[in-house]
Protein backbone atom coordinates (compact mmCIF):
# COMPACT_ATOMS: atom_id res chain seq x y z
CA UNK A 1 0.00 0.00 0.00
CA UNK A 2 1.25 3.53 -0.64
CA UNK A 3 1.74 5.62 2.15
CA UNK A 4 1.40 9.35 1.02
CA UNK A 5 4.10 11.73 2.56
CA UNK A 6 3.07 15.20 3.94
CA UNK A 7 4.75 16.92 0.86
CA UNK A 8 2.96 14.14 -1.87
CA UNK A 9 -0.77 15.44 -0.40
CA UNK A 10 -2.00 18.17 -2.52
CA UNK A 11 -3.23 21.22 -0.55
CA UNK A 12 -6.78 20.87 -1.69
CA UNK A 13 -6.60 17.80 0.45
CA UNK A 14 -5.32 19.38 3.56
CA UNK A 15 -8.24 20.55 5.94
CA UNK A 16 -7.42 23.47 8.40
CA UNK A 17 -8.92 22.58 12.00
CA UNK A 18 -11.10 25.44 11.52
CA UNK A 19 -12.84 24.66 8.45
CA UNK A 20 -13.41 20.98 9.76
CA UNK A 21 -14.57 22.43 13.00
CA UNK A 22 -17.14 24.95 10.62
CA UNK A 23 -18.15 22.22 9.13
CA UNK A 24 -19.06 19.74 11.99
CA UNK A 25 -20.84 22.78 13.03
CA UNK A 26 -23.07 22.86 9.72
CA UNK A 27 -24.04 19.25 9.70
CA UNK A 28 -25.34 19.65 13.25
CA UNK A 29 -26.95 22.85 12.52
CA UNK A 30 -28.06 21.07 8.80
CA UNK A 31 -29.63 17.67 10.89
CA UNK A 32 -30.77 20.03 13.48
CA UNK A 33 -32.93 22.01 10.68
CA UNK A 34 -33.70 18.82 9.06
CA UNK A 35 -32.49 19.63 6.23
CA UNK A 36 -29.07 17.81 5.19
CA UNK A 37 -28.90 15.80 1.81
CA UNK A 38 -32.07 17.74 0.65
CA UNK A 39 -29.89 20.82 0.17
CA UNK A 40 -27.21 19.06 -1.52
CA UNK A 41 -25.37 18.79 1.68
CA UNK A 42 -22.56 16.73 -0.48
CA UNK A 43 -21.47 19.40 -2.31
CA UNK A 44 -21.30 22.06 0.21
CA UNK A 45 -18.52 19.86 1.39
CA UNK A 46 -16.31 19.07 -1.36
CA UNK A 47 -16.39 22.65 -3.26
CA UNK A 48 -13.60 23.17 -5.13
CA UNK A 49 -11.37 25.98 -4.02
CA UNK A 50 -12.16 29.28 -5.87
CA UNK A 51 -10.06 31.52 -5.63
CA UNK A 52 -10.44 35.68 -5.32
CA UNK A 53 -9.31 37.47 -8.59
CA UNK A 54 -11.13 34.50 -11.05
CA UNK A 55 -13.73 36.05 -13.16
CA UNK A 56 -17.32 34.92 -12.31
CA UNK A 57 -19.29 34.02 -15.50
CA UNK A 58 -22.53 35.27 -16.82
CA UNK A 59 -22.09 38.60 -15.12
CA UNK A 60 -25.01 40.71 -16.58
CA UNK A 61 -24.66 44.44 -16.59
CA UNK A 62 -27.64 46.18 -14.37
CA UNK A 63 -29.74 49.38 -14.80
CA UNK A 64 -29.43 50.11 -11.27
CA UNK A 65 -25.91 50.94 -11.38
CA UNK A 66 -24.19 54.82 -11.12
CA UNK A 67 -22.53 56.40 -13.93
CA UNK A 68 -19.37 57.59 -11.69
CA UNK A 69 -15.96 57.39 -12.33
CA UNK A 70 -14.64 53.93 -10.55
CA UNK A 71 -12.35 53.78 -7.82
CA UNK A 72 -9.19 51.64 -9.30
CA UNK A 73 -9.26 48.35 -8.07
CA UNK A 74 -5.94 48.48 -6.17
CA UNK A 75 -8.02 51.21 -3.66
CA UNK A 76 -10.72 49.43 -3.41
CA UNK A 77 -8.80 46.20 -2.22
CA UNK A 78 -6.06 47.94 -0.22
CA UNK A 79 -7.94 50.91 2.03
CA UNK A 80 -10.30 48.60 3.84
CA UNK A 81 -12.54 48.53 7.26
CA UNK A 82 -12.48 44.54 8.17
CA UNK A 83 -11.58 44.78 11.95
CA UNK A 84 -11.65 40.99 11.88
CA UNK A 85 -8.60 41.11 9.60
CA UNK A 86 -6.91 44.20 11.69
CA UNK A 87 -8.22 47.90 12.68
CA UNK A 88 -5.47 49.36 10.05
CA UNK A 89 -7.25 50.63 6.53
CA UNK A 90 -3.93 48.31 5.54
CA UNK A 91 -4.46 45.22 7.50
CA UNK A 92 -6.87 43.39 5.80
CA UNK A 93 -5.15 43.23 2.92
CA UNK A 94 -2.40 42.07 4.76
CA UNK A 95 -4.17 39.59 6.49
CA UNK A 96 -6.38 38.06 3.80
CA UNK A 97 -4.69 35.13 3.01
CA UNK A 98 -5.56 33.46 6.65
CA UNK A 99 -9.21 33.14 5.83
CA UNK A 100 -10.43 30.11 4.22
CA UNK A 101 -13.10 30.77 2.13
CA UNK A 102 -14.30 27.37 0.99
CA UNK A 103 -16.27 25.32 2.18
CA UNK A 104 -18.55 28.19 3.33
CA UNK A 105 -22.03 27.21 4.84
CA UNK A 106 -24.66 29.75 5.47
CA UNK A 107 -27.05 29.32 7.84
CA UNK A 108 -30.74 30.98 7.11
CA UNK A 109 -32.96 30.52 9.85
CA UNK A 110 -35.83 32.38 12.41
CA UNK A 111 -38.73 32.65 11.08
CA UNK A 112 -38.90 31.41 8.16
CA UNK A 113 -41.07 28.07 6.52
CA UNK A 114 -38.21 26.60 5.22
CA UNK A 115 -34.89 27.05 7.52
CA UNK A 116 -31.89 25.65 6.09
CA UNK A 117 -27.76 25.70 5.26
CA UNK A 118 -27.00 26.86 1.52
CA UNK A 119 -23.10 27.20 0.42
CA UNK A 120 -21.50 29.46 -1.55
CA UNK A 121 -21.40 27.33 -4.88
CA UNK A 122 -24.67 27.25 -4.79
CA UNK A 123 -25.50 30.87 -3.99
CA UNK A 124 -23.08 31.75 -7.66
CA UNK A 125 -24.58 28.75 -9.27
CA UNK A 126 -28.65 29.54 -8.40
CA UNK A 127 -29.02 33.44 -8.11
CA UNK A 128 -28.36 35.05 -11.64
CA UNK A 129 -25.14 37.76 -11.08
CA UNK A 130 -24.79 41.33 -11.93
CA UNK A 131 -22.36 43.94 -12.11
CA UNK A 132 -23.87 47.01 -9.89
CA UNK A 133 -21.78 50.07 -9.99
CA UNK A 134 -22.79 51.77 -6.30
CA UNK A 135 -20.92 54.24 -4.09
CA UNK A 136 -19.81 53.05 -0.54
CA UNK A 137 -20.01 56.02 1.66
CA UNK A 138 -18.13 54.79 4.70
CA UNK A 139 -19.70 56.99 8.27
CA UNK A 140 -16.11 58.04 7.95
CA UNK A 141 -16.60 60.77 5.19
CA UNK A 142 -15.22 58.76 2.72
CA UNK A 143 -16.15 56.94 -0.44
CA UNK A 144 -15.53 54.85 -3.47
CA UNK A 145 -17.54 53.78 -6.41
CA UNK A 146 -17.15 49.91 -6.79
CA UNK A 147 -17.99 47.92 -9.06
CA UNK A 148 -19.76 44.74 -7.37
CA UNK A 149 -20.64 42.11 -8.66
CA UNK A 150 -23.83 40.20 -6.78
CA UNK A 151 -27.64 39.89 -6.72
CA UNK A 152 -30.42 41.25 -5.00
CA UNK A 153 -31.05 39.45 -1.56
CA UNK A 154 -34.41 39.28 -1.80
CA UNK A 155 -33.58 36.29 -4.50
CA UNK A 156 -32.10 34.38 -1.57
CA UNK A 157 -34.29 35.56 1.32
CA UNK A 158 -37.57 34.61 -0.33
CA UNK A 159 -36.23 30.66 -1.04
CA UNK A 160 -36.13 29.79 2.50
CA UNK A 161 -40.33 31.77 3.16
CA UNK A 162 -40.41 34.22 5.94
CA UNK A 163 -43.43 34.08 8.03
CA UNK A 164 -45.88 36.76 8.70
CA UNK A 165 -43.71 37.68 11.92
CA UNK A 166 -40.09 38.20 10.05
CA UNK A 167 -40.01 42.38 10.36
CA UNK A 168 -36.12 41.68 10.58
CA UNK A 169 -33.10 40.62 8.98
CA UNK A 170 -30.34 39.60 11.54
CA UNK A 171 -26.58 39.11 9.88
CA UNK A 172 -23.52 37.58 11.59
CA UNK A 173 -19.96 37.25 10.02
CA UNK A 174 -18.08 34.01 10.37
CA UNK A 175 -16.42 33.53 14.17
CA UNK A 176 -12.88 32.30 13.92
CA UNK A 177 -9.83 33.44 16.03
CA UNK A 178 -7.98 31.31 13.94
CA UNK A 179 -8.48 32.75 10.43
CA UNK A 180 -9.46 36.29 11.35
CA UNK A 181 -6.69 37.06 13.71
CA UNK A 182 -8.52 40.41 14.95
CA UNK A 183 -10.87 38.44 16.78
CA UNK A 184 -8.05 36.68 19.32
CA UNK A 185 -8.54 40.43 20.72
CA UNK A 186 -11.45 41.65 22.69
CA UNK A 187 -11.46 45.03 20.46
CA UNK A 188 -15.86 43.74 19.84
CA UNK A 189 -18.28 41.56 21.12
CA UNK A 190 -17.57 39.59 17.83
CA UNK A 191 -18.85 38.49 15.83
CA UNK A 192 -19.90 41.67 13.72
CA UNK A 193 -23.42 41.62 13.24
CA UNK A 194 -25.38 43.60 11.44
CA UNK A 195 -29.43 44.02 10.55
CA UNK A 196 -32.00 45.43 8.01
CA UNK A 197 -36.05 45.64 8.71
CA UNK A 198 -37.76 43.27 6.08
CA UNK A 199 -38.65 46.36 3.84
CA UNK A 200 -35.14 47.37 3.69
CA UNK A 201 -33.86 43.67 3.32
CA UNK A 202 -36.59 43.10 0.58
CA UNK A 203 -35.61 46.45 -1.71
CA UNK A 204 -34.01 45.64 -5.21
CA UNK A 205 -30.86 47.83 -4.30
CA UNK A 206 -29.96 45.76 -1.58
CA UNK A 207 -27.81 43.01 -2.61
CA UNK A 208 -25.72 40.15 -1.37
CA UNK A 209 -22.55 40.62 -3.14
CA UNK A 210 -19.94 37.76 -4.42
CA UNK A 211 -17.62 40.12 -6.29
CA UNK A 212 -16.18 42.92 -7.51
CA UNK A 213 -14.52 44.39 -11.21
CA UNK A 214 -15.84 41.17 -12.55
CA UNK A 215 -13.94 38.47 -10.20
CA UNK A 216 -14.21 36.44 -7.19
CA UNK A 217 -14.75 39.10 -3.74
CA UNK A 218 -11.33 39.83 -2.01
CA UNK A 219 -10.88 38.38 1.24
CA UNK A 220 -10.35 41.82 2.04
CA UNK A 221 -13.85 43.25 1.45
CA UNK A 222 -15.75 40.58 3.02
CA UNK A 223 -15.42 37.13 0.41
CA UNK A 224 -17.21 35.32 0.01
CA UNK A 225 -20.40 37.12 0.76
CA UNK A 226 -20.93 40.41 2.35
CA UNK A 227 -24.04 42.63 2.04
CA UNK A 228 -24.38 46.28 0.10
CA UNK A 229 -27.03 48.88 1.21
CA UNK A 230 -26.13 51.49 -0.81
CA UNK A 231 -27.88 54.20 0.94
CA UNK A 232 -26.45 53.57 4.14
CA UNK A 233 -23.25 53.97 5.76
CA UNK A 234 -20.85 51.40 5.30
CA UNK A 235 -20.82 49.44 8.69
CA UNK A 236 -24.27 48.37 7.59
CA UNK A 237 -22.19 46.12 4.83
CA UNK A 238 -21.58 43.44 6.78
CA UNK A 239 -18.53 41.36 5.30
CA UNK A 240 -18.11 37.28 5.26
CA UNK A 241 -21.75 35.91 6.19
CA UNK A 242 -22.32 33.09 7.67
CA UNK A 243 -25.48 33.23 9.28
CA UNK A 244 -28.87 34.99 8.62
CA UNK A 245 -31.71 35.27 10.75
CA UNK A 246 -35.62 36.01 10.35
CA UNK A 247 -36.21 38.32 13.43
CA UNK A 248 -39.73 39.41 15.32
CA UNK A 249 -37.89 42.32 17.21
CA UNK A 250 -35.14 44.70 15.70
CA UNK A 251 -31.43 42.71 16.39
CA UNK A 252 -28.42 43.90 17.39
CA UNK A 253 -26.11 45.32 15.73
CA UNK A 254 -22.20 45.77 15.86
CA UNK A 255 -21.32 49.70 15.76
CA UNK A 256 -25.04 50.65 17.25
CA UNK A 257 -24.13 48.68 20.64
CA UNK A 258 -20.90 49.98 20.74
CA UNK A 259 -21.47 53.69 20.65
CA UNK A 260 -25.30 53.83 19.83
CA UNK A 261 -24.90 57.68 19.96
CA UNK A 262 -22.54 57.85 17.41
CA UNK A 263 -24.16 55.02 14.95
CA UNK A 264 -27.70 54.24 14.54
CA UNK A 265 -29.45 51.48 13.68
CA UNK A 266 -30.61 52.52 10.30
CA UNK A 267 -27.65 54.57 9.45
CA UNK A 268 -29.06 55.76 6.45
CA UNK A 269 -26.43 58.57 4.83
CA UNK A 270 -27.78 61.74 5.47
CA UNK A 271 -25.53 65.21 5.13
CA UNK A 272 -28.51 66.87 7.76
CA UNK A 273 -27.55 64.57 10.47
CA UNK A 274 -23.83 64.61 11.46
CA UNK A 275 -21.49 62.11 13.44
CA UNK A 276 -21.39 63.78 17.19
CA UNK A 277 -17.53 64.62 16.59
CA UNK A 278 -17.56 65.27 12.23
CA UNK A 279 -19.93 66.46 9.88
CA UNK A 280 -21.38 64.27 7.21
CA UNK A 281 -21.84 67.24 4.86
CA UNK A 282 -19.08 66.17 2.05
CA UNK A 283 -16.43 63.29 1.93
CA UNK A 284 -13.63 62.69 -0.19
CA UNK A 285 -13.24 60.04 -2.31
CA UNK A 286 -10.62 57.40 -2.12
CA UNK A 287 -7.91 57.35 -4.83
CA UNK A 288 -8.69 61.12 -5.84
CA UNK A 289 -5.53 62.35 -3.74
CA UNK A 290 -5.33 64.14 -0.36
CA UNK A 291 -5.85 67.58 -2.08
CA UNK A 292 -8.93 66.71 -4.49
CA UNK A 293 -12.20 68.81 -3.86
CA UNK A 294 -14.50 67.01 -1.33
CA UNK A 295 -17.86 66.33 -2.74
CA UNK A 296 -21.29 67.27 -0.93
CA UNK A 297 -22.62 64.19 0.71
CA UNK A 298 -26.28 63.57 -0.95
CA UNK A 299 -29.05 62.27 1.27
CA UNK A 300 -29.74 58.80 1.25
CA UNK A 301 -26.28 58.48 -0.42
CA UNK A 302 -28.22 59.86 -3.83
CA UNK A 303 -30.66 57.06 -3.75
CA UNK A 304 -33.62 58.82 -2.38
CA UNK A 305 -35.73 58.44 -5.27
CA UNK A 306 -35.88 54.60 -4.68
CA UNK A 307 -35.75 54.58 -0.64
CA UNK A 308 -37.01 57.43 0.83
CA UNK A 309 -40.23 56.18 1.06
CA UNK A 310 -39.49 53.57 3.29
CA UNK A 311 -39.20 55.99 5.86
CA UNK A 312 -42.02 58.17 5.43
CA UNK A 313 -43.47 59.89 8.35
CA UNK A 314 -39.85 58.39 10.46
CA UNK A 315 -37.82 61.55 12.46
CA UNK A 316 -34.31 60.74 11.17
CA UNK A 317 -33.09 62.74 13.43
CA UNK A 318 -33.92 60.20 16.04
CA UNK A 319 -34.13 57.55 14.00
CA UNK A 320 -30.71 57.74 13.08
N1 LIG B 1 -17.55 41.82 9.42
C1 LIG B 1 -17.28 43.11 9.18
N2 LIG B 1 -17.97 43.75 8.23
C2 LIG B 1 -17.70 45.07 7.95
C3 LIG B 1 -16.73 45.77 8.70
C4 LIG B 1 -15.99 45.04 9.71
O1 LIG B 1 -15.11 45.57 10.40
N3 LIG B 1 -16.30 43.71 9.89
N4 LIG B 1 -16.51 47.11 8.45
C5 LIG B 1 -17.62 47.86 7.81
C6 LIG B 1 -17.26 49.22 7.39
S1 LIG B 1 -17.10 50.38 8.62
C7 LIG B 1 -17.15 49.57 6.06
S2 LIG B 1 -16.90 51.21 5.60
C8 LIG B 1 -17.20 48.56 4.99
C9 LIG B 1 -15.93 48.63 4.15
O2 LIG B 1 -16.01 47.79 3.03
P1 LIG B 1 -14.77 47.67 2.02
O3 LIG B 1 -13.55 47.39 2.83
O4 LIG B 1 -15.11 46.60 1.07
O5 LIG B 1 -14.65 49.02 1.33
O6 LIG B 1 -17.33 47.23 5.49
C10 LIG B 1 -18.20 47.09 6.61
N5 LIG B 1 -18.39 45.69 6.95
MO1 LIG C 1 -17.26 52.45 7.55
Amino acid sequence: MLIKRPSDIPASEITPRSVYLRRREFLQTAAAAGVGAALGGASLLSAPAVRAGEPIPDVRPSRLSTDETLTGREDITSYNNFYELGTDKRDPKRNADQLETRPWPVVVEGECEAPGVIGIEDILRDFPQEERIYRLRCVEAWAMVVPWVGFPLVNLLTRFKPTSKAKYVAFETLYDPEMLPGQRRGIMDWPYREGLRMDEAMHPLTILATGLYGEILPNQNGAPLRLVVPWKYGFKSIKSIVRIRFTEDQPSATWNMMQPSEYGFYANVNPEVDHPRWSQKSHRMIGAGLFARKRPTLKFNGYGEQVASLYDGMDLAEFY
